[in-house]
């Protein structure tokens, strides 16, 4: 191996060591489709198990130290008492989910309702996970609305978008000056004519307006199939408008399964533009979530294997020889460049990943230390009774 390449292998683990990926409580909570959802032996009863089931994950693969609360699914009593929970156990409290979805009210939108008085109960409840975010220190309120319409006349567009827009003003307004909102968009579900905010553009003009402290979060299964969400995060990065990620993949539509499974290369595609703009870790803001549910695997590995997914994304991206890449691009060669990347991608770094991991003193092999740990079975011999958690509950 060269210098140069020593050097960048030297750099890239250093970068890995440091890397965080938060996980979500409700990947720790019952799932599953329209269909049926399966219960899973020893799956949490409260926000507090779900809590040490993603400390879990970060005990094995040292690189996932928070973890995002979805409201009203992890209510609880006392925020604080759940924000020290997560400290004891080494990790906290990262981005809070607004959920104006799952009320009847909402049948014809939250915060974009024709009907003024819903409008403001989807308000309220923003602000109630303002006030979350202040009693467990949590940053980001993350927003994603279902809101929408069916058919086409059903409900004047352009009176939806300044109903969102005034509702995401207010809710601004009461923010925190360290405090940010993170603006989701998604193509279509539930909604199938017109989603509100339905693409980055949208989520970009509304983040503009609002000032600096609202950005896009890009939910890598909510685009149409074929987009390029690689053009997507460096369009946004150039911007400073990213704020996040929530990382999942899909063969078809939001399919919410476990990121990198489906395509791993586009997945090293988004964290190349990620590691070009020296945006993996701070001063850079960008959160790297998890959005996913696994329906029919253990919870807690599907987590460990989504992580370690991230993981060998990132090591390829970090391993592009850069200075090779620009000197192709800038010489035309059209072949040389595209093998500087695809060189990149096409390494192994699994050995890589074994030296990252015992620098940082775990085992090298998380799923298996996990598997050995008798973490699975312990839970699932004292979970008994109590109304598990789900996704909805
Ligand atoms: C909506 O599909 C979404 O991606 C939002 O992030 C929600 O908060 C989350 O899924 C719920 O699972
Ligand atoms: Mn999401």
């Amino acid at each position: 191996m060269d210098v140069a390449s020593k050097s960048r292998r030297l750099d890239a683990i250093e970068a890995l060591q440091t890397q965080t990926i938060e996980l979500p409580s409700w990947a720790f909570g019952n799932s599953g489709t329209r269909f049926k959802v399966f219960a899973q032996k020893g799956v949490p009863r409260d926000p507090f198990e779900k809590i040490a089931d993603a400390a879990t994950v970060n005990r094995f693969t040292g690189v996932a130290p928070s973890v995002a609360l979805h409201i009203p699914w992890d209510k609880v009593e006392d925020y604080g008492a759940l924000a020290k929970h997560a400290a004891d156990l080494g990790v906290r409290i990262g981005v809070v989910n607004a959920n104006v979805f799952q009320d009847d009210d909402y049948m014809l939108g939250s915060v974009t309702n024709p009907d003024p008085r819903i409008r403001r109960k989807a308000i309220a409840h923003l602000m109630e996970c303002v006030d979350v975010m202040d009693e467990t220190g949590s940053r980001d309120l993350k927003l994603w609305f279902s809101d929408g319409t069916n058919y086409p006349g059903q409900d004047d567009i352009s009176a939806r978008q300044q109903r969102l827009g005034d509702a995401l003003a207010e809710v601004h307004s009461r923010l925190g000056d360290e405090q940010r909102i993170l603006l989701e968009y998604k193509l279509f579900e539930p909604a199938f004519y017109t989603m509100d905010v339905p693409d980055w553009g949208t989520a970009y003009a509304h983040c503009m307006k609002l000032g600096t402290k609202a950005k896009v979060v890009v939910d890598t299964g909510h685009h149409a199939p074929g987009t390029n969400i690689e053009f997507i995060v460096a369009v946004l990065l150039r911007a400073d408008m990213l704020g996040g990620f929530d990382f999942n993949s899909r063969f078809y539509a939001d399919d919410d399964l476990m990121v990198g499974a489906a395509d791993p290369f586009q997945l090293f595609r988004i964290m190349y533009e990620v590691v070009r703009a020296g945006a993996l870790g701070p001063p850079s803001e960008v959160a790297f979530m998890l959005d996913q549910c696994h329906n029919i695997e253990p919870k807690i590995p599907g987590q460990i294997r989504s992580v370690m997914n991230v993981q060998e994304a990132t090591a390829k991206a970090l391993l592009v020889d850069a200075e090779a890449l620009a000197a192709a691009q800038a010489s035309g060669d059209v072949l040389g460049a595209n093998a500087v990347l695809m060189d990149a991608y096409n390494t192994d770094v699994r050995p890589l990943l074994v030296e990252v991991r015992t620098g940082l003193g775990l085992d090298p092999d998380p799923m298996s230390a996990y598997a050995r740990s008798g973490y699975g079975e312990r839970v699932i011999a004292e979970r008994v009774g109590g109304r598990q958690a789900g996704w909805g509950a």
